[in-house]
């Protein structure tokens, strides 16, 4: 514990807000009651690019982060998150936490995408017999968000994408996690502009509304849930709906914004049951829920962070040399530019019972 506190003051030490070259031409509060940043937990991991979406694995002994890679087109923000248009992933390793942080460079750019439209979003990776695999959401050139797969010989690449998305795949937002028995399973969706909304009939339906804003009395969108083929390029069926139940085993509405799903999945094992874990969107919380396989259901837990600065909140969860860490970002960066954000991390720890205790990203104040 008190190994990684150091840690913690180590890694706030090394990214002053007001010394990057990033704040776009916002203007730096020097005013502390003004700073929404000020009681920050954690400092920006990466400063020398904009960074979001951290999934964090460990490869090799060594923390390998995969973000989204945030840059300013000058784009309107929208709802469709047409601003969020990204054109290349940079991957990242951490020999030991609260060490040198190494930018392996371009790891895949849209330009060596067959498919590709636009809009590289949240991607993930994962290992098996002996090939890394870089999964990422983009734009075909329908505008229809598909997931895309590419693959390498080491965790930091370059990555090679297929000639064409995962077969039966849509919208955005994949997490692959692999089960202690070695199978893995793709988890995915978002809605609003992740498009999930307008898959409800198994058909892409381009005037799709956004459902659960005006259908708050009926079951809420649910996350999918694949299992991955051996060789992981292919689904080895058909999705499945992650059906996430409240306290009192009811199914979550459409009108839950606290804790319906929005996007961003993540599961992980601890003490052999699986947390599922997602963002809750419009009202910016971090959530969980427990299953007792990687199927579900999912019994609504709580939160895991609370609202960061920015409109997005996205995460993972991963445990590196027995301690649990939770990746996240918020836009400390670029002064709280909701499309120019910056991967964070901290500890995450769990009560006797196995709940996760929620986390103030500005708890210091
Ligand atoms: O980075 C683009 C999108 O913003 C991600 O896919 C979502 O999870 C949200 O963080």
């Amino acid at each position: 514990m008190l190994l990684f506190s150091a840690i913690l003051m180590a890694l706030t030490a090394c990214g002053q807000r007001t010394d990057n070259a990033l704040s776009n031409g916002g203007s730096v509060k020097n005013d502390e009651e003004a700073d929404p940043f000020a009681g920050a937990i954690s400092q920006p991991l990466i400063p020398g690019i904009y960074t979001a979406d951290p999934s964090a694995h460990v490869f090799n002994d060594k923390i390998y982060i995969y973000p989204s890679h945030d840059i300013n087109t000058g784009i309107p923000e929208n709802d469709n998150g047409d601003h969020f248009a990204m054109k290349d992933y940079h991957v990242f390793s951490m020999d030991s936490l609260g060490g040198k942080v190494t930018d392996h460079g371009i790891a895949l750019d849209v330009k060596d995408i067959p498919w590709a439209g636009r809009q590289l979003w949240a991607p993930d990776a994962a290992y098996k017999n002996g090939t890394y695999y870089l999964y990422f959401p983009l734009k075909d050139k329908q505008d229809i968000f598909r997931i895309g797969v590419a693959t390498s010989k080491t965790p930091e690449g370059p990555f090679k994408a297929q000639s064409e998305p995962v077969k039966g795949s849509f919208s955005i937002d994949p997490a692959v996690f692999t089960d202690t028995d070695g199978i893995s399973y793709m988890y995915f969706g978002g809605i609003w502009g992740g498009q999930l909304q307008k898959w409800e009939n198994g058909k892409f339906n381009a005037d799709g509304s956004k459902t659960d804003r005006n259908k708050d009395d009926e079951p809420a969108l649910t996350p999918k849930v694949a299992k991955m083929s051996n060789d992981m390029l292919k689904f080895a069926e058909e999705p499945k709906d992650i059906v996430i139940l409240d306290e009192n085993r009811k199914v979550l509405k459409g009108g839950d914004h606290d804790k319906r799903f929005f996007e961003a999945s993540w599961v992980h094992k601890y003490n052999g049951k699986y947390y599922f874990s997602y963002s809750t969107g419009d009202t910016h919380q971090i959530c969980y829920a427990i299953g007792e396989n990687p199927y579900g259901p999912f019994i609504y837990q709580g939160v895991i962070l609370k609202p960061v600065v920015g409109w997005t909140s996205h995460h993972s969860i991963v445990e590196f040399k027995g301690i649990w860490l939770l990746f996240y970002h918020d836009t400390q960066l670029s002064n709280g530019k909701t499309y120019l954000r910056n991967v964070k991390v901290t500890e995450l720890k769990y009560d006797a019972g196995g709940k996760i205790i929620p986390v103030d990203a500005y708890a210091n104040k």
